[in-house]
């Protein structure tokens, strides 16, 4: 069986851990105004990582004044050289990648070959593609490219912005928002989630180490009452989110009548949808890559396999071949394929929506597993005999669970995969062009790979339609978020 759990303890050392941390205002690393302390666990190993400070209301406050009184300045700094400090920002998270790789798999969970082959070298791609829009923001907005020569004001930054972002990619979330906020002459006060506050705080002491002015980024680790207050502080001109839809309408209703402007990138039920011409085995990649891919903890992972009626035995019996081959366990092991969840309270959340999938009588697989004694862990899993009724087949899991489903023809798995609240992402596996441009242009998704699933490239605007938010980061539009045209 592949399921070995090898820990690789020296990778732990190359990462120095302080036993805690402060909050980080006009930068400082500072204790909270009240004094509260919250604790970072590991989730793979239970073992507590350091203490950080709490924020509050009146740290939030702080925040806000230092972000402000240094907008004065950074936004009056020409776009080239606001581009220069980012720059810098991007070579030292290049130089300190191998650090804040295990850092960030030692705090969320994830694989370390996750983190090192993916998030990494995506965060400091976020850096380097916005250092280069810097100084080109009217073409940003205007569409035109620079060579075209137009002339006029530089479109403005909006001010403060006040974002919040969750545990499950906790340093590129930190990426897609303060890159392009920072670009466009913004200065920002982050959030980052509970559970995942260290990558942050790292980051901060990459942005100390650039030189970057005091003020210009500010990072309040606490929790969800944090986030409320960063949210309503009146001299917040910009709120962006990532996380659950629940408190996604709970930050549209408060900023709604207010000054600011928002964007939020909420959950996900994508459909991933094979065809009988696609080739099995690439496809069977795909769907592994689609639901696995970090534990399931991805808003755009491919939750529901929408399996053309045809092929399902055979695609079905090469997918759970090729889950039987999936190494749960150390997230700092190289072999490890699905890491640890995030918390408890997800793993609770994970457990109790697949419990429901068989109450309400699907049938559930999962390879032979044998998962660490400690630590928060769920085998790799598949739901087959779904209905598009069952929870499982509507609710976001969040979790390395599959629902799979089946078609008979296009417009059965147009219909299908369009039967959800959310609309952020989804996949079509074909060796047919037509047929992918004519799918892919009745699915009501954000995103749409194309036989591939969960790319992410900082050049290319993602966000949702529908429940999964408004709003889009990445690429050019993801600059508009950011700037009064
Ligand atoms: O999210 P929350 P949770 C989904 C996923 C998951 C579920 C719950 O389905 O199972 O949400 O996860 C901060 N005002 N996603 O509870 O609570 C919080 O401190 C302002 C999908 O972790 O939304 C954290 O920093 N902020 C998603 C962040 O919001 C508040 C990623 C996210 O936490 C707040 C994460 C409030 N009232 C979860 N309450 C995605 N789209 O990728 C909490 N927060």
């Amino acid at each position: 069986m592949a399921f070995a759990y090898a820990p690789a303890p020296e990778s732990r050392a190359i990462v120095d851990i302080a036993p805690s941390y402060g909050l980080f205002i006009d930068g400082e690393f500072t204790e909270s105004a009240d004094g509260r302390v919250f604790k970072s666990v590991s989730p793979s190993s239970e073992e507590v990582l350091a203490e950080v400070a709490r924020a509050g209301e009146r740290d939030v406050d702080r925040a806000v004044k230092a972000a402000r009184r240094a907008f004065a300045t950074w936004s009056a700094l020409p776009g080239a050289e606001r581009g220069k400090y980012l720059f810098r920002i991007a070579r030292i998270l290049q130089e300190r990648s191998r650090e804040l790789a295990v850092l960030e798999s030692l705090d969320n969970g994830k694989p370390i070959r996750e983190t090192r082959d993916f998030d990494l070298p995506t965060v400091a791609a976020h850096f380097f593609y916005y250092a280069g829009w810097a100084d080109k923001l009217k073409y940003a907005v205007t569409g035109r490219s620079p060579m075209s020569g137009t002339s006029g004001p530089d479109p403005k930054p909006l001010g403060v912005a006040g974002q919040v972002i969750p545990w499950n990619f906790p340093l590129l979330m930190l990426a897609w928002k303060v890159a392009p906020a920072l670009a466009t002459g913004n200065t920002v006060v982050l959030k980052p989630a509970e559970t995942t506050p260290l990558s942050a705080l790292f980051f901060a002491d990459v942005c100390r180490q650039a030189g970057l002015p005091r003020g210009v980024v500010n990072i309040l680790p606490g929790y969800g009452d944090a986030g409320a207050a960063l949210v309503a502080h009146e001299d917040v001109d910009k709120v962006a989110f990532t996380g659950s839809t629940e408190v996604g309408r709970s930050i549209a209703r408060a900023v709604a009548g207010t000054r600011k402007k928002v964007t939020l990138e909420l959950g996900g039920k994508a459909a991933n949808i094979v065809f009988d011409d696609a080739p099995i085995d690439q496809a069977v990649e795909g769907v592994v890559k689609g639901i696995f891919f970090n534990q399931g903890h991805v808003c755009s992972a491919g939750s529901r396999l929408l399996v053309q009626e045809s092929i399902q035995d055979e695609l079905l019996d090469a997918l759970k071949r090729r889950m039987s081959t999936l190494r749960v366990g150390d997230p700092l092991d190289k072999n490890t394929d699905i890491g640890a969840i995030n918390s408890p309270e997800q793993l609770a959340r994970i457990t109790e929506l697949a419990a429901a999938g068989e109450a309400e009588g699907a049938e559930r697989w999962a390879p032979a597993c044998e998962l660490p004694s400690s630590g928060y862990w769920f085998a790799p899993t598949l739901f087959t005999g779904v209905s598009q009724a069952h929870r499982i087949a509507r609710e976001e899991i969040f979790g390395p669970v599959l629902s799979v489903l089946t078609f008979r023809t296009p417009a059965e798995a147009v219909e299908k995969a369009n039967n959800t609240p959310y609309g952020l992402s989804a996949g079509i596996w074909t060796e047919k062009g037509s047929r992918i441009l004519s799918v892919a242009n009745k699915l009501r998704a954000g995103v749409v790979w194309a036989n591939t699933f969960n790319q992410f490239d900082p050049t290319s605007p993602f966000g949702g339609y529908k429940e999964s938010g408004y709003g889009r980061e990445g690429g050019r539009h993801g600059l508009e978020a950011y700037l009064d045209v």
